[in-house]
This record gives structure tokens, C-alpha cells and sequence, in this order.
């Protein structure tokens, strides 16, 4: 749980850095799974030849970036749509995305500010930031600038975690602080590829600007109004994340048609307790 002074910081900030949220070996099967898909994507790349090497004894936090680094073709080898990326970007569902999803230290966490009653909710991502790679570094916005309008008034936790030391060199968040009370239209084609929604220096309301070095273990919490940025990464390592959401299920999500699922509650039989589960709902929206 939150003590009180975190809690009126992040009411009154629209942010909330704690650096112990969980143990950081709670990340280990995440991280097992990603060096799985890391290998077998590897294979299959240098199968096509796509990629010359799979550096099988590269470590989590540098594998992926040499590989990639080892094409011939590297706009290619770094299509984040493509086969390297497969299963380590965007919605991931799997086993051990579902278990840091419903890990009992976040719900703790995120119960402190909008009770028991948790919707895990359907915008989240997995993030692979490489080195030197324009097409991650995120420009100023707000997570509800992605979101449906009618989910303005719904009180999101959203919790920023790395999968390895977040620091300004490899391309930790940057928030405004007290930039949650603002809404601000968003305009296209920011940041340094082009390619994402956000708003300019000149958008930005008055507050400090704060840069959120994370550890592993740690969170990073915003409002879905918390106007925030990524920097670019120009350490030699990959920046591994998540950013996940959590909201009160009786509120709108800003995502119609995409289903999240009660990670907590009152109900028992309400929480969804396995990705099997979680699974389902997708089967069953149409
Ligand atoms: O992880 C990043 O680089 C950007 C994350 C972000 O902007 C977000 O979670 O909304």
C-alpha cells in the first residue's frame, strides 16, 4: 500500500516514483520469456537471412540490440512489427504478462488510490528500446490523448516498470509535474521519427520538469492526464519495459471493444485468475 505522503504527492504531483515497489526477481519469468522469444526469433532470422548472428551468450539487457545490429538490413531487422519484435512488443498475453499484471505488490499499489474494486485495463504495453532507435522516443503527451474521451472523468493508475535500471542514458520517462489537471489536444506526427501523437514545447502547461530515473523493482506512477515524454536511449543497453494501466471497472476505459479483466475485487468470482481467462474475454467480445 501507498503510504499517505506518497499518496498526497501523486494526488497533488500527478506523479509518484517507488523505487522498491516489489522484488525485482518478480520480473523473472517476464524476462525468461522474453530471452525465449529473443532466441527463437534469432533462429528464425538468421534461418531467413535476415540477421548473420543470434548471440546466444548476450545478456538480456544487450541481446536483442546486437542481433539486430548484426543485419545487413538494419531498417529492416528493425521493423518493430516485424519478426524480431514477435512477442516482445505492444499487448502481450502471455503466463508471465499475466502474472506481473496481477502481481499482489502493484494491486497493493494501485488499491491505495482507487480501492478494491481493479480493473486491469486493456492499453499496455511491452517496450524494447533500443539504442540510438528514433522510433521509441515517445514526445510529450497524455496516456488520455490515446484514449476515448469518455474516459476523462475514470481515475487510471498508470504504472511505468523497467525490466532493467530505467536512467536518463538509456531513456527513462520525464513527467510535468502537476500537468494532470490540463487536457490538451494532441497533434499527429511527433517526436523524432514522426510517428506518434503528442504536443509541442509550446502546448506545455507551467510545472517542473522531472526526469524519473527507475530501478529495477521500482514503478513509476502518472494519471492518464500526466503530461509525460520518453527520452532517447544512448547507452549501449536496451531499456525494457511496461507500461500498464489499471482503472475502476465501473468506469469507461477509453478502449470500447477491447476487454481488460478484474484483476481484484470484492466479488471473488468476478477476478479473472489465469490467462486462460483472460483469454476468453477476447473470445467472447464481438
Ligand atoms: O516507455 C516509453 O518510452 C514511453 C512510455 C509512455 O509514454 C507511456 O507509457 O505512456
Amino acid at each position: 500500500m501507498l503510504r499517505s505522503d506518497q499518496m498526497d504527492t501523486f494526488l497533488s504531483d500527478g506523479y509518484l516514483v517507488v523505487e522498491d515497489a516489489f522484488p525485482a526477481s518478480d520480473l523473472d519469468d517476464l524476462i525468461g520469456e522474453f530471452n525465449g522469444s529473443v532466441e527463437d526469433n534469432a533462429i528464425e532470422a538468421v534461418s531467413q537471412g535476415l540477421v548473420e548472428h543470434t548471440y546466444p551468450d548476450e545478456p538480456f539487457p544487450t541481446r536483442l540490440a546486437r542481433i539486430v545490429e548484426s543485419a545487413a538490413d538494419r531498417f529492416a531487422a528493425d521493423d518493430l512489427g516485424g519478426l524480431l519484435y514477435r512477442n516482445l512488443t505492444g499487448k502481450l498475453r502471455s503466463p508471465a504478462m499475466f502474472g506481473v499484471l496481477t502481481n499482489p505488490a502493484l494491486l497493493d499499489i494501485v488499491e491505495s488510490v482507487i480501492g478494491r474494486e481493479i480493473l486491469a485495463h486493456p492499453q499496455f504495453n511491452v517496450r524494447a528500446k533500443l539504442p540510438a532507435q528514433d522510433r521509441t522516443v515517445v514526445p510529450w503527451h497524455q496516456d488520455l490523448g490515446y484514449l476515448q474521451p469518455d474516459a476523462s472523468d475514470t481515475m487510471m493508475v498508470n504504472i511505468w516498470l523497467p525490466l532493467v535500471d530505467a536512467t536518463e542514458e538509456n531513456g527513462c520517462l520525464e513527467v510535468v509535474s502537476g500537468s494532470h489537471r490540463h487536457l490538451i489536444d494532441h497533434t499527429h506526427g511527433l517526436g523524432p521519427a514522426g510517428n506518434f501523437k503528442g504536443l509541442t514545447d509550446e502546448d506545455l502547461p507551467s510545472g517542473d520538469h522531472v526526469l524519473c530515473p527507475v530501478p529495477k523493482g521500482g514503478v513509476l506512477l502518472i494519471q492518464h492526464r500526466t503530461i509525460h515524454r520518453s527520452l532517447p536511449n544512448v547507452s549501449d543497453h536496451i531499456r525494457w519495459s511496461l507500461d500498464i494501466r489499471y482503472s475502476d471497472p465501473a468506469m469507461p476505459t477509453g478502449r470500447d471493444g477491447v476487454p481488460g479483466f478484474i484483476a481484484r475485487s470484492n466479488a471473488p468470482q468476478r477476478v479473472v485468475t489465469s490467462l486462460e481467462g483472460w483469454d476468453a474475454l477476447f473470445e467472447s467480445t464481438p
